[in-house]
């Protein structure tokens, strides 16, 4: 009933679920001090009116909703834990079709939509997504930057959406993209951090765990391998790609230097080979070779990662299907393309009928593309990104979703005019450190270097000196500190000085020197701090982000539960007159309408915002900020 209900109801809701989805989700139902729930939504509402007083605010018709029977087929889940992952990954290096990750839910919003997608939004889609994408390897949809932004913007919580999706997708095994020691965040977190997280990812639902280090630094990894591993979960050890190793003059990054990295991988026991082809560098010649080189040299399931930037990574795709790659990452059309993955509906056309055909219905796939193409439309003002394929990539080397995100962050600073002048500095950085592989957390080091030299008119040459008087950005000392790990050149050394200037850098594994963090007085804290029956994920999430979690629990204090607003609601308020339905609760559901924004009051600089709750009119006073 839950299933049909999510659809049937134009507003989503929480009351009408089953008791199962009450004990996957017992954040719905500790409603943050139940009082006044409208007066809350009002609040958030008018906030953002009067934060945007003359915006265009669009009106969006009901997104086309894929069809589903309500009764997903066993999928791959079902093999995964019968068989448990070792035998699994037997079972897809001997299979014969070319396997398909969907990105939709992770790296594809956040590569072209700043990663903004709701999970409200993921959860409408659910359950025609358990029934077309029931042959999926996986679906990628956690982790990276998703697990931030979920609560720094979207005031919500990604524990809520990976349990959420669980019970309304049981037949997908779930992926989530780990960034090493790093687990979500942009540095190292001490081991007891790393393990505590792995954990609490193996218990809610992450079937498979990509596991990447953003310098290719192995022992980056070997902590969350070690845990995936006694979590009994499916392990990709994941090479980062970088270069071109087609490319007679590089002699860094040559087809050697990957063999043996996935040789390390498989020493330490992984599952699967992930090639993380971040930046989307990997052209169709190359992932002929790479493949086809891997596939002889280790014994486990290739899977391949890209972003199509360029335009040429179907091409790629084809070419490592050819090779015998085993799985690809893909994303619904709607949402795929440019800087994101290419697109699964291109993938299953092109090998209809041939050798490595995915078996996957191509009509069902659009259902599932329209509705996406319906609810893009929403996230407009985050949706900025290439309107064209672009081949500068080969030369700037950006990772897809930093290619989306460093206009923005360009401009913010004022630099709108200097874009151009950003791209070509980023890979000036890259060549001052020897060359790395550049994705979260090194990417962003890299972007926050090039836009810091930018700023301050530093050149390779000027940098030693001027670099004197300068206070670096925190992520590149970060970096010349070793708290990212090695790169596997070492550091340029006179650069780290100057950066350093007179600290110590680190040269073994960041997690030896950490101290493990103290769970107990984060507990202490978050008794204190949070409005919720205490849990481990909020312990855990609070440790990472400290900040933006506490920021996380006030809003929802002030601003109460906000999954059931629908998406333009949440980031653009309504049109002057539009009305709206909010259902909170079982049997409950508030008819807003945005009547005008009202009057300053003198006393306190308030604004009156007016609108009528249910048939009532209601005057909501918020501080204005004009
Ligand atoms: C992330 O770490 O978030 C990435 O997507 C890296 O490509
Ligand atoms: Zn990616």
């Amino acid at each position: 009933p839950f299933i049909s209900n999510i659809l049937t109801h134009p507003t989503f809701m929480a009351g009408q679920c089953s008791t199962k989805f009450i004990d996957n989700t017992p954040e719905l139902f500790d409603v943050v001090g139940s009082k006044d729930r409208a007066t809350r939504i009002l609040r958030y509402i008018a906030n953002i009116q009067v934060s945007a007083p003359n915006a265009e605010r669009k009106q969006y018709d009901k997104p086309r909703f894929p069809k589903h029977t309500g009764d997903p087929e066993p999928g791959l889940k079902q093999k995964l834990d019968q068989l448990g992952p070792t035998d699994f990954s037997k079972w897809v290096r001997n299979q014969k079709k070319l396997l398909i990750t969907d990105t939709t839910m992770r790296d594809a919003h956040q590569s072209l939509l700043s990663t903004r997608m709701r999970t409200r939004d993921m959860i409408l889609a659910a359950p025609g997504t358990a029934e077309i994408l029931k042959d999926c390897f996986s679906l990628e949809m956690w982790g990276g930057a998703t697990f931030d932004v979920a609560f720094r913007f979207l005031h919500e919580n990604p524990w809520e959406r990976l349990t959420l999706l669980r019970s309304v997708i049981p037949n997908i095994p779930f992926q989530m993209l780990l960034r090493g020691s790093s687990c979500v965040g942009y540095a190292n977190y001490p081991d007891n951090v790393v393990r505590e997280f792995v954990h609490q990812c193996a218990i809610n639902g992450i079937d498979i765990f990509r596991i990447f280090d953003s310098l290719n630094y192995l022992p980056g990894m070997e902590i969350a391998i070690d845990e995936v591993l006694k979590q009994g979960k499916f392990c990709e050890g994941t090479i980062c790609y970088t270069g071109d190793i087609l490319d007679p003059s590089n002699d860094t990054f040559t087809l050697d230097y990957y063999i043996k990295l996935a040789k390390e991988l498989e020493k330490r026991g992984v599952h699967s080979i992930g090639i993380k082809d971040m930046a989307g560098l990997l052209k169709p010649y190359a992932a002929k070779e790479l493949v086809h080189a891997l596939r002889n040299e280790v014994s486990l399931p290739i899977h391949l990662h890209t972003h199509d930037t360029s335009g040429n990574q179907v091409a790629t795709y084809l070419m490592a299907a050819e090779a015998g790659v085993d799985i690809v990452d893909t994303a619904v059309a709607s949402m795929a393309g440019m800087t994101s993955q290419p697109s699964m509906n291109a993938i299953v056309a092109a090998l209809h009928g041939q050798d490595r055909d995915t078996e996957f219905d191509l009509d069902r796939i659009e259902e599932l593309s329209n509705y996406y193409a319906d609810v893009r439309l929403r996230y407009e003002k985050f949706d900025h990104g290439l309107k064209t394929t672009d081949t500068d990539i080969y030369k700037y080397e950006i990772p897809g979703g930093q290619y989306t995100n460093l206009r923005p962050q360009v401009n913010s600073l004022g630099l709108s005019s200097r874009f151009e002048d950003v791209k070509k500095m980023y890979k000036v950085v890259d060549t001052m450190l020897g060359g790395i592989t550049k994705v979260t957390p090194s990417s962003k080091m890299v972007g926050d270097m090039a836009i810091f030299m930018v700023q301050n008119d530093l050149t390779p040459e000027n940098i030693l000196e001027k670099g004197e008087h300068l206070n670096f950005p925190d992520s590149v000392i970060d970096y010349f500190k070793g708290l990212m790990g090695q790169p596997p050149h070492g550091f340029p050394k006179n650069l780290q000085k100057v950066v350093l200037k007179g600290q110590e850098p680190i040269t073994c594994r960041p997690g030896k020197l950490l101290p493990p963090a103290d769970f107990e007085k984060a507990k202490k804290e978050v008794a204190v701090l949070c409005p919720h029956p205490f849990n481990m994920r909020q312990v855990i999430s609070y440790i990472m982000y400290p900040k933006v979690v506490k920021e996380y629990w006030k809003h929802e204090v002030e601003y109460g539960y906000l999954m059931h607003m629908g998406s333009h609601v949440f980031f653009n308020g309504l049109a002057k007159g539009e009305r709206n339905l909010i259902t909170i609760d079982e049997g409950k559901t508030l008819v807003i309408r945005f009547i005008e924004l009202g009057d300053i009051n003198e006393e306190d600089g308030t604004r009156n915002v007016i609108f009528e709750l249910n048939g009532q009119r209601r005057v909501i006073a918020v501080p204005d900020p004009h």
